[in-house]
């Protein structure tokens, strides 16, 4: 709802409960940064499964929502002074939830920082060179023969991944607690797999970044958060 309307989103995805949070979105690594945020804070929240397909992400109703086309987004009917609040950007919509549920941004303001430093990080360098590796190595552009494109972004991806491995040396996670900055990163770093790219990066070689994506996934809400919405 805003301004007491529906949002035209919920023309094509209604609302069982518009009262909760409504959640747009599809299990890839930005999507379920969405729900895995969700299901750690325990706000209540409608899952809706907005695929991939351009009649689902480029139609007039999710437009209403996301111009950019992209999911996930989320409309809260309670959000800032009581107000519906609607958003895209899965960096965007972390930070908004960590702040409404006063969970998973760290203890003091240099904290704070700290991990919206990492969470740029992965939304600006991590997300979409591993998504251009994913195109040129896995996808439609791995027929391309010129091996530039395939080498540029195998090499970023693993000078992203040194980075990373260097900075969890003697930690847990990435930015000191347990925090968005992760729920962000991790699943980026589980889509090598996807990807098939493991090998061709050196994967095993991380031994922090390996430990790191277990322990991540062994989260209970992670274990849950990656699947919603169901694709069934
Ligand atoms: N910067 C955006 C990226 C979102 C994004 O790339 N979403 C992809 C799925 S992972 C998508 O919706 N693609 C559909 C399309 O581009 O048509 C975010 O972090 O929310």
């Amino acid at each position: 709802m805003l301004d007491n309307k529906p949002h035209p989103i919920m023309a094509r995805w209604p609302a069982q409960s518009p009262d909760k949070i409504q959640l747009y979105s599809y299990p890839t690594p930005n999507g379920v940064k969405a729900s895995i945020m969700l299901e750690e804070t325990s706000l209540p929240y409608e899952p809706h499964l907005v695929t991939l397909s351009d009649a689902d992400v480029k139609s007039p109703e999710f437009l209403s929502l996301n111009p950019n086309n992209k999911i996930p987004a989320i409309i809260d009917p309670n959000g800032p002074d009581g107000k519906p609040l609607a958003l895209f950007e899965s960096g965007a919509i972390l930070l908004y939830l960590a702040e409404k549920s006063g969970k998973l941004l760290g203890q003091s303001a240099a904290d704070k920082h700290r991990i919206t430093q990492w969470l740029m990080f992965q939304m600006g360098g991590v997300g979409p060179m591993f998504g251009q590796l994913g195109f040129f190595y896995k996808f439609a552009g791995s027929e391309i023969e010129d091996p530039r494109p395939r080498e540029r972004y195998v090499n970023e991806a693993k000078r992203l991944l040194n980075v990373v491995n260097t900075q969890l040396e003697g930690k847990d996670w990435i930015a000191g607690d347990y925090s968005i900055a992760d729920i962000a990163l991790a699943p980026w770093l589980n889509a090598l797999d996807f990807y098939g790219a493991k090998e061709v990066v050196g994967w095993d070689g991380y031994a922090n970044v390996v430990a790191y994506v277990d322990r991540f996934m062994q989260r209970p809400a992670v274990q849950r958060g990656k699947a919603i919405p169901s694709r069934a």
